[in-house]
């Protein structure tokens, strides 16, 4: 059985929020900064698909073997499922304010709330601290305790150089198609979502169950990161495909300039012609120029070479998955159900 949203949601609001808002209490802080963190807490961390969150249970249940977690091993595993959360919600409040984006999970922006602006930047940080409040009162005393606090803090770096490349490669006054590729574009996207998106829950999950060995970990990764990488392929697509209302989220990849997936396709289609209406069009803070690029984009039949790609990705998938050893404690099905959430996503 698979976990269902409402238990999960209620391990967050019944669990989660209370004792985070307890720890803020200690400090004498006022009260309107309490109801802050509290909205903070609930606007950015709830509403999502939950895909990262639970997987953690999911895997920790397959890897017990078992059909159903017992109430208390639910808890302990959504907990690190929320933390993975958590850390989502802190790198997408900050991601909104650095793409310019505009809705996130059908609401404005946090940084565009009334009265948030700036404070998000802060908001954020308060986000990804909780992780660690939730880890000492949960997991301090355990043989992996140290394990899990290395984990979250080697993928929030991970994903901050990813970021960061992200950025650097999408510079908004220096618009040059020649400086992407798909080199770049893979260790972008790599970096910023696979490690924090698929191998984190994974990991916790194996940490947790007590099969977190090297070669265990890598076996996982060596499935994960391509899986995240696929992820990311279809997160591109839906940024220019995707309908706004369905998704949450209304595009900005073509206006932010960014080395996504369908400009690194088109640059290998295009004939000089068209190349030369990308390199005008690209990148400008300028819907007009926006539609011509996906005039291009629908020349160029990007939408069938994305499914064909998909198909590919999944089949590739299946066979390195295929391909893993199950004998020391690792199970397949772990991997198999992570791709069949995501396979053919349409939000
Ligand atoms: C997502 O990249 C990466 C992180 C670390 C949030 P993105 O900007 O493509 O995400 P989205 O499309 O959700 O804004
Ligand atoms: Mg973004
Ligand atoms: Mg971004
Ligand atoms: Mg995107």
């Amino acid at each position: 059985m698979t976990t269902k949203r409402p238990e999960f949601e209620a391990i967050f609001q019944e669990t989660i929020v209370p004792e985070l808002i307890a720890e803020v209490h200690k400090t004498g802080i006022s009260d309107n900064a309490v109801e802050w963190i509290a909205k903070n807490l609930t606007h950015n961390t709830m509403g999502g698909k939950y895909n990262r969150g639970m997987t953690v249970p999911d895997t920790y249940r397959i890897l017990l073997g078992k059909d159903k977690l017992s109430p208390e091993e639910f808890k302990q595993s959504a907990i690190l499922g929320w933390c993975t959360e958590l850390l989502q919600a802190m790198f997408l409040v900050a991601d909104d304010i650095m793409d310019s984006s505009k809705t996130r999970r059908g609401s404005p922006c946090w940084y565009l709330m009334p009265d948030v602006g700036s404070i998000a930047i802060n908001d954020s940080f308060i986000l990804e601290s909780a992780i660690y409040i939730l880890l000492k009162k949960h997991f301090k005393g355990t043989s992996y305790y140290v394990d899990l606090f290395e984990l979250f803090h080697e993928v929030t770096w991970q994903t901050e150089l990813g970021q960061l490349v992200d950025l650097l490669t999408a510079p908004e006054d220096n618009i040059d198609l020649s400086r992407f590729n798909y080199q770049k574009y893979y260790f972008i996207v790599r970096y910023k979502t696979a490690f924090y998106s698929f191998y984190l829950p994974v990991a916790l999950a194996m940490y947790q169950a007590g099969i977190a060995t090297p070669e265990n970990l890598s076996r996982a990764r060596d499935v994960l990161i391509p899986l995240g990488e696929y992820f990311q392929v279809q997160d591109d697509y839906l940024d220019c495909y995707g309908d706004p209302e369905h998704i949450g989220k209304i595009g900005t990849d073509i206006q932010d300039n960014k080395c996504g997936w369908l400009i690194n396709k088109a640059l290998e289609l295009v004939t000089p012609e068209q190349r030369r209406v990308l390199d005008e069009n690209y990148g400008r803070k300028d819907a007009a120029c926006e539609k011509v690029i996906k005039e291009i984009y629908l020349e160029l039949g990007l939408e069938a070479h994305y499914q064909a790609y998909e198909r590919k990705s999944i089949e590739m998938i299946k066979e390195l998955i295929l391909k893993v050893d199950e004998s020391q404690g690792l199970k397949q099905d772990v991997l198999l159900g992570f791709l069949n959430k995501i396979a053919g996503r349409s939000k």
